[in-house]
């Protein structure tokens, strides 16, 4: 059993406070739309749909959902609306299932790739450093040593914060001060690794370009950069997502996908939202794996997203 089966219970009670807000919110609306109903009939499937739209799940998989649960209504005609809560979380953690993704039971840091680079990319102020600080975090505490890199040059704070963060994990960060090439970062920090012999690499970026063809082109440039130490670095580009935004996350997810070769997702913020719902929507609708959730601005306030503990937890009865 890994460091986070070991971990178990701190680690739903950590998800279950994290989830709070969507929690309320969904089951108040769902007491609402069973008042005076005994069994699911159309009225209460119509105000169901309305309640996973308003909860950010997305009008395609909140169609999916409600189809299910209708199949599943023709099947049972006496339904009692008082299991709505049981019902939605058995069909969505049944159409999550589906999805040919796997959840992770520990992280999936492959040994032979020494370093593991991942590149950390998203817009502006969706939680990239603190990701990054806490998943420096995660990999330390399962024995792995870890460099970082400020690859985010735009503004010193940025840089400043890596190297804060960096501090209170105890894991070295590379960096050249602001307004230096990110790319030139990335190579030094990805030849640190290989000199000192880390298991895991990881490069900060910049969000704030202001165009999607600059984005991209930095991007690629950190890329080449990188590949010229490591031919097939990165092994992982992460995009961070803030959950809090709801559909815009979709939005941002899909625009940055046409830009770059995403293959994980990080969903965070979903601490201080209603719209927790988002990621049933963004890991049903997206290939690409929800690796990481963040519930909190501390250290240990991220977790590996598994489908069935997070349908459990959003759709569990206070
Ligand atoms: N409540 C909560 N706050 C978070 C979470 N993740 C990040 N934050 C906060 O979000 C704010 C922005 O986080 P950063 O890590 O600086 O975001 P960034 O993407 O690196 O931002 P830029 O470098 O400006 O592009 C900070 O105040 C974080 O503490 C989370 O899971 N929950
Ligand atoms: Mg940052």
């Amino acid at each position: 059993m890994g460091i986070f089966g070991f971990f178990s219970k701190e680690k739903k009670e950590n998800l279950d406070q994290g989830l709070q807000k969507t929690n309320e919110s969904i089951f108040s609306k769902l007491s609402k739309a069973v008042v005076g109903k005994s069994q699911v009939d159309e009225e209460v499937l119509d105000q169901l749909e309305e309640i996973l739209i308003t909860s950010d799940v997305g009008v395609d998989t909140t169609i999916k959902v409600i189809k299910r649960i209708e199949e599943r209504v023709a099947r049972d005609k006496y339904l009692n609306s008082g299991e709505l809560d049981v019902i939605l979380r058995e069909e969505i953690a049944a159409l999550l299932e589906e999805n040919n993704s796997q959840d992770l039971l520990d992280f999936d840091i492959p040994t032979d790739k020494k370093p593991y680079v991942i590149m950390v990319v998203g817009v502006n102020g969706v939680g990239k450093t603190t990701t990054i600080g806490k998943l420096a975090n995660l990999f330390k505490n399962a024995g792995k040593s870890v460099v970082l890199g400020a690859a985010d040059t735009f503004r010193a704070a940025a840089v400043d914060q890596l190297i804060l963060w960096g501090d209170r994990v105890g894991v070295p960060v590379v960096s050249h001060g602001m307004n230096t090439d990110p790319a030139s970062v990335a190579f030094d920090t990805v030849k640190q690794g290989v000199d000192t012999g880390a298991d895991i690499v990881i490069i900060d970026t910049a969000g704030r370009l202001h165009t999607k063809v600059n984005l991209m082109n930095e991007l690629s440039k950190i890329k080449r950069v990188m590949q010229k130490f490591i031919p097939d670095a990165p092994h992982e580009i992460l995009l961070v997502l803030d959950g809090s935004t709801g559909q815009n996350a979709f939005i941002q997810a899909k625009e940055f996908t046409k830009v770059t070769e995403i293959s994980a997702l990080a969903i965070t913020k979903l601490d201080g939202t209603a719209k927790g719902g988002v990621v049933i929507g963004i890991s049903d609708q997206f290939k690409i794996p929800v690796k990481y959730i963040g519930v909190g601005e501390k250290m240990t306030d991220l977790q590996i997203f598994n489908r069935k503990e997070f349908v459990d937890s959003l759709f569990k009865k206070k």
